[in-house]
């Protein structure tokens, strides 16, 4: 009984795991992501955000990624997004405060970033948005580490 009982826990236990160094959210055509909040295990020293949107639009005109940043710096954040900075760039300049950013994918494409979650801090608060330019209104949440 207490065997079964081991054997069924650590089986939990390894898929758990497995499962809580990634996750994959989506958007589409709309200002919006399939997720309202995202969780990421501060235990992870790879953690992946796979991305895809799944609507149709191009890349250029309603292309989407996800960006993470301590919710105390977003202000700041947002206000760097321009347009001029280019798709490559995710419309943002290269900035100590991006914790994470995907590329910008249009409809049918997808692409992750992998990122060092021991760094994140349970103490801190944290934030998801889409950057490309006018869309972070609508498209974002917080992150809960864990
Ligand atoms: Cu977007």
């Amino acid at each position: 009984m207490f065997k079964n009982f081991m054997i069924l826990s650590l089986l939990a236990f390894s898929s758990s795991l497995y499962a809580a160094c990634s996750l994959e959210m989506s958007s589409g055509d709309l200002l919006k992501f399939n997720k309202r909040t995202l969780t990421i295990d501060s235990t992870c020293a790879k953690f992946t955000i796979y991305f895809k949107h799944e609507g149709e639009m191009a890349a250029k005109t309603f292309g989407h990624n996800v960006v993470i940043v301590e919710t105390k710096n977003f202000d700041k954040v947002k206000s760097k997004i321009d347009m001029k900075l280019g798709e490559e760039s995710g419309y943002l300049p290269d900035m100590s405060e991006i914790i994470a950013k995907t590329a910008i994918v249009g409809g049918g494409s997808d692409t992750s970033v992998t990122i060092d979650a021991r760094n994140l801090s349970r103490d801190s608060e944290y934030m998801f948005f889409c950057s490309f330019p006018g869309h972070y209104g609508a498209m974002q949440g917080p992150v809960k580490i864990i």
